[in-house]
Formats: C-alpha cells, sequence, structure tokens
C-alpha cells in the first residue's frame, strides 16, 4: 500500500477509535473494542472504504502500533491517545526508574509550575526511552524532554499503566518529580 494511503487510514481509525465514534454510527465497547465488520461497513456507509486486508496491514505496520486486534481478530481498539471516556482495562505496573516526556519549549515553564497534566487526554504519556520522547516533543516544534522520576513517584502511590504499544500512563505528574534535561 501507498504510504499516504496508510497514513489516511491511521488518520482516520485515530479520529473514530479515540474521538469520535459517534461520527461512524460506532459505540466503543468496553476495553474500546469496536466490532472490525462493524467498522468496515461503517467506513464504506460513511464514504471511506477500505478492504479487510489494509486495515491488517496498517495495524501491522503502523510506526507507533496504535491499534490492535483482540486474540480472535474480530475486534480492533486503538491502543491509546482516546479523549472520549474508555475503560482500557490496563493493568497498574512497576515502571522503570525513569520514565521520558518530550514536549515544546514553550510549554516548559507552565509544567514547571503546574505539574504534567493530561490535557485532552485520558492520562499523561511517558516515553520509555529520551529517543522516543524526542520524536513526541518535536511535533511541536524544538523539543524539550523532561526526565521523570518514575521510582519515587511509585513508591509514593502513583499508579502507572502501560499501554500494549509501549507508552507509559499516569495521571499526573507534579513538578517535584521532573527534571529538564540537556540535550
Ligand atoms: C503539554 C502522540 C502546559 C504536554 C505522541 C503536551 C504521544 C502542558 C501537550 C501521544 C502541561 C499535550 C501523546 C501544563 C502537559 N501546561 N502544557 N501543565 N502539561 N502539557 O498530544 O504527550 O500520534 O495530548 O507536554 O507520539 O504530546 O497520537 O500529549 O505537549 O505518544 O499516536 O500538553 O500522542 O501519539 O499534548 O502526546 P498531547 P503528548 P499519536
Amino acid at each position: 500500500m501507498e504510504k499516504s494511503r496508510s497514513v489516511k487510514i491511521s488518520k482516520y481509525l485515530s479520529k473514530h477509535l479515540r474521538h469520535q465514534p459517534e461520527r461512524l454510527g460506532l459505540q466503543l465497547e468496553s476495553g474500546g473494542w469496536v466490532g472490525v465488520e462493524e467498522l468496515l461497513i461503517a467506513c464504506e456507509i460513511h464514504q471511506f472504504p477500505m478492504t479487510r486486508a489494509e486495515l491488517e496491514e496498517v495495524v501491522a505496520t503502523s510506526d507507533k502500533q496504535r491499534f490492535s486486534f483482540d486474540e480472535t481478530k474480530t475486534r480492533i481498539r486503538a491502543n491509546q491517545g482516546h479523549s472520549i471516556e474508555v475503560d482500557l482495562q490496563l493493568s497498574p505496573q512497576f515502571p522503570p526508574d525513569v520514565l521520558y516526556h518530550g514536549t515544546a519549549r514553550q510549554f516548559v515553564a507552565p509544567i514547571l509550575e503546574m505539574g504534567l497534566q493530561k490535557m485532552s487526554r485520558h492520562h499523561v504519556h511517558l516515553s520509555p526511552d529520551i529517543e522516543t520522547a524526542k520524536k513526541v516533543g518535536s511535533r511541536r516544534g524544538s523539543p524539550i524532554i523532561f526526565a521523570v522520576d518514575a521510582a519515587n513517584m511509585h513508591e509514593n502511590g502513583f499508579i502507572f499503566y502501560r499501554s500494549d504499544n509501549g507508552v507509559w500512563l499516569v495521571d499526573f505528574v507534579p513538578p517535584e518529580y521532573l527534571k529538564t534535561l540537556k540535550i
């Protein structure tokens, strides 16, 4: 499949599996799941037809593993990044000692004052390595990386989750656990 086609499909799926399923007449089941058959039909009705093979290719090759099928491949979901209320049924995990958050320079001052907030998403997203954090931060201009003292947060009762595609999720990171890295 052409790269441009797979990017288009991926964006369409993100929009409807994370933010606006109702625009396709879909309702996410608990865990964020939607029937694959139901999704393909809804896409066709809404003038964005895609084949099952295309859907499978996008799920398999998405650079960030944004989507997963369930074990029987009858349902699909976005692994994270939702803005609508959904229980992803993730279980709490023991985080690595240090996690990273990449952001844009203009957000550094408010973040150091108020901590990392989830903004329009369900959780604050943290990366397991600096490279990934750098990519996330670069989406909005010149990136700045924070190291997050996850070991101490965990010890102090903060609950961490890990999505199926390796993004670490937490409700909030108070400023005292943040350190700006020189990159
Ligand atoms: C910032 C993409 C001011 C925060 C990526 C971020 C990631 C604050 C922005 C995933 C703040 C929210 C998530 C505060 C946080 N004051 N700004 N107190 N607290 N912010 O997109 O982490 O392509 O919701 O630093 O690759 O950038 O969607 O979160 O810049 O994995 O699959 O507010 O989204 O993946 O932005 O990105 P976002 P994010 P996908």
